[in-house]
């Protein structure tokens, strides 16, 4: 994987990258913008799905505000409901022709300029999944201390009997949208990513280096009940591959809807 020239792919792929926010009216025109003016340098077919949950300090108007300029839309949801189930309505609301879907933080930690390096991975039609990484070489954490890697390692390892995927706690990837025909995602919590690496059915995989950096506007969400939910998503993830037929996902497990024109033919849209 290490050897992969991005260069030399120059197939289109539309995509579809939902950023859940909850009072990020801090850095949220930044980052559209920001998305918007590199989609507009390398020619990329992307949108932006923002999923607000009614932010109080006014985040959605903000992106209500910028759509008709940039390439993003806005769903406003009542209240705040979570992170990973944000990113299952975002991805259920995002236009059908995108054949690829994504997710992202709103907060600048995951480095916005590898998208396109993201893109291209599985517009190459080699990887069905592309992940950012802070664990390949190449990536890292700038500004945690000691402690937080240190949770954050332990975090990731837990899971890694799951799933060949080094960095599965970040939430900053791009999956083929066929990958996730039929696979049901449990809502719950902070980490759609491991939802996606341990249940889709993507093929092979490439992690690309990022180096995360904490947020430097607005507040963590991150909070003792996600790592008590974190918990509980790593014990139905390990029950439902010991006894598949036992597995359950929370109240409300998700689908992402199939997109009919896309999902028949997406041999034909790699090649396009
Ligand atoms: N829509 C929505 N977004 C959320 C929710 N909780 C967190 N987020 C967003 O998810 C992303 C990651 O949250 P963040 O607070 O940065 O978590 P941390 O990076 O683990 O500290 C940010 O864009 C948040 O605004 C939620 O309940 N609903
Ligand atoms: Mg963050």
């Amino acid at each position: 994987m290490c050897g992969y020239d991005f260069g030399l792919v120059r197939r289109r792929v539309k995509f579809s990258i939902v950023i859940p926010t909850y009072n990020e009216a801090g850095g949220i025109e930044k980052l559209v913008t920001s998305l918007g003016d590199l989609f507009a340098a390398k020619g990329l077919d992307g949108e932006l799905i923002v999923v607000d949950d009614n932010s109080p300090d006014g985040t959605g108007a903000i992106v209500d505000a910028l759509a008709g300029r940039y390439p993003v839309r806005c769903l406003h949801r009542p209240g705040k409901m979570g992170l990973s189930s944000g990113v299952i309505d975002g991805w259920n609301f995002a236009r059908p022709e995108s054949t690829a879907l994504g997710c992202m933080d709103a907060d600048f930690s995951h480095d916005y300029t590898i998208v396109p390096k993201l893109v291209e991975a599985i517009a190459s039609g080699t990887y069905g999944l592309a992940v950012g990484s802070r664990y390949v070489r190449g990536g890292g954490i700038e500004n945690w201390p000691l402690k937080r890697k240190i949770t954050s390692i332990i975090a990731c390892a837990m899971a890694w009997p799951l799933t060949p995927l080094r960095d599965i706690t970040s939430g900053f990837l791009l999956v083929r949208r066929d990958a996730l025909d039929g696979i049901v995602l449990d809502p719950i919590g902070f980490k759609i990513g491991l939802e996606v690496a341990a249940k889709a059915r993507y093929g092979k995989f490439i992690e690309v280096p990022y180096v995360f950096k904490d947020r430097v506007v607005g507040e963590s969400k991150l909070n003792g009940k996600e790592i008590t939910n974190y918990l509980k998503q790593l014990r139905r993830l390990y029950t439902g591959r010991v006894f598949p037929n036992r597995s359950k996902a929370t109240a409300a497990p998700s689908l992402v809807k199939r997109a009919p024109e896309v999902a028949a033919e997406p041999a034909a849209e790699q090649r396009a």
